[in-house]
């Protein structure tokens, strides 16, 4: 029998108010059955919010470097089960082991910046125009933070979103991707283990609709930050317009890798494989489409196809495989039809891949093939639209032009790369594509936590995570002023 994890409220692990729950399954092996998790309602995330509001009352008093300082342990912590969490993750998200230890590790070193942000946080002092007067800036907490995270990155995610929140002085309610809650139970456990108040940290799992909902429209909650598809983190952005609370989104993306005529071609390929299969293509920052030009696209089509031809997709327990399956059965079915959308609607050329990986284990779990599109056009939904699988489109350029204008061609911004030896190449990209993050000669992923991570259109709503731009989102300024001396003393006015 499965282990049953609770929601984590005020401190404590409680079952949901329904009574409800729902399984959680190894999408590498459907048998295997990870856990049982509370299927929650509004009631239960009305209670994780009246914990958060009480506990804030105390928590926005800690001083930050003591809040840092928890945090520090946290890092600690999580470096010790680090193992322990990372084939968790893969097991209930199905990406492979080196890639979810990353995961963690991306967690650690989030902890760990932000324990010493606690003693940073820095704020701004400035001249008075006036004599004996004194004038700074300072960063207030908001109060009950909401966090709406992902399944692709399980841990991190939540940690470039609770981290932050925390060292700030807010509270957090946070609710898991229904496919990786028990990354997020670990998580909640390595704070209880760190000593964290009851209330500060509270999960509660279940569906976007019977708890995401009720998070992002409750009054109490000063901010949500979500990431995830277009079209939820619109309706995030509506539930917090009427009240103006604030929000933060992080949304989807479709970039791309340009190849220009004088790039190391082994190299390339190198960041196309990675950006493009990694995490089997689930990232925000995939490299779903490759623009190359004309000069080296046979040499670089006929290279990738036989490096992704050769990729060894299975459980990705196993150290030797390249490719877990996708998250779940219905990711699966919108990769697969995807792929027939490429070959039967657009009428790409299919180089290798197309379907779904079946016989022996792969029918125990949702297996796609790594797939390659060949001379992909704008206009093309396969160009257009983000896949989040195992597809990616290889497109044809003339020059460096015409790369940086296919690269844009898109609603979203969020990462893009170019490979290339001319560094007037280079900074000219840099300057061009239009993305909140840019690689030279390495792929559109490996982000690092200490700086800034988002996008821009459709991608994001202006805001970051992580590096210390993602103090914006969970603080506020408050300008102060104080007058000494002793005397009215009216700004704009007595000093003219
Ligand atoms: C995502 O793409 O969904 O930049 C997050 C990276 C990771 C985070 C990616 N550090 O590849």
């Amino acid at each position: 029998m499965a282990d049953v994890y609770r929601n984590f409220i005020g401190g404590r692990w409680l079952e949901s108010k329904t009574g409800e729950t729902f399984e959680n399954r190894n999408p590498a092996n459907t048998d295997d059955l990870v856990g049982i998790f509370q299927d929650s309602s509004a009631e239960d995330v009305d209670a994780a919010i009246s914990a958060a509001a009480e506990a804030y009352k105390k928590w926005r008093l800690v001083p930050a470097p003591k809040r840092g300082e928890l945090l520090y342990n946290v890092g600690l912590k999580l470096l010790e089960k680090k193992e322990e969490i990372s084939q968790q993750m893969t097991r209930e998200m199905g990406k492979v082991i080196k890639e979810t230890r990353g995961d963690t590790q991306e967690a650690i070193d989030m902890s760990y910046l932000y324990a010493g942000e606690g003693r940073r946080m820095f704020g701004h002092t400035t001249p008075s125009e006036m004599e004996n007067k004194f004038q700074m800036s300072m960063r207030i907490p908001l109060g009950v933070a909401g966090m709406i995270t992902p399944w692709n990155f399980p841990i991190a995610i939540p940690a470039w979103k609770m981290i932050p929140a925390l060292v700030c002085g807010n509270t957090c309610v946070i609710k898991p991707a229904t496919y990786t809650p028990l990354s997020v139970v670990n998580f909640m456990k390595v704070f209880e283990e760190c000593g964290i108040p009851p209330g500060v940290v509270n999960m509660v799992t279940g569906s976007g609709k019977n708890v995401g909902e009720p998070l992002m429209t409750d009054k109490r909650v000063m901010v949500v930050s979500f990431t995830g598809s277009t079209d939820i983190g619109r309706r995030v952005s509506e539930a917090c317009a009427s009240d103006f609370r604030h929000c933060h989104l992080e949304m989807g993306g479709k970039n791309a890798i340009m190849v220009m005529d004088d790039a190391k071609i082994d190299l390339a390929v190198d960041g196309a494989i990675w950006g493009g299969f990694g995490t089997t293509g689930q990232r925000c920052t995939a490299a779903s489409r490759v623009i190359v030009h004309k000069k080296v696209y046979k040499e670089f089509l006929d290279k990738f196809v036989q490096r992704a031809e050769a990729l060894k997709v299975g459980n990705g327990l196993e150290e030797s495989v390249d490719m877990g399956p996708a998250v779940s059965e219905s990711q699966m079915n919108t990769v697969l039809e995807y792929m027939e959308i490429g070959k039967n609607t657009d009428k790409a050329r299919l180089m290798c891949g197309g379907g779904r990986l079946t016989g022996g284990d792969y029918d125990n779990g949702w297996f796609t093939e790594p797939t390659i599109f060949a001379d992909v056009e704008p206009g093309m939904i396969i160009f257009k639209e983000e896949i989040f699988g195992s597809v990616v489109s290889v497109i044809p350029c003339d020059d460096l032009d015409d790369a940086i204008q296919k690269c844009n061609d898109t609603i979203y911004g969020l990462s893009a790369a170019i490979y290339t030896q001319d560094v007037n190449n280079a900074f000219k990209a840099i300057r061009d594509v239009y993305t909140g993050i840019f690689y030279v000669n390495a792929s559109t992923i490996g982000a690092e936590v200490h700086l800034p991570f988002g996008g821009t259109k459709h991608t994001g709503n202006g805001h970051r995570e992580a590096g210390v731009q993602a103090l914006d989102v969970f603080s506020e300024w408050r300008s102060v002023y104080v007058d000494f001396s002793g005397k009215l003393q009216r700004a704009q006015i007595d000093n003219q």
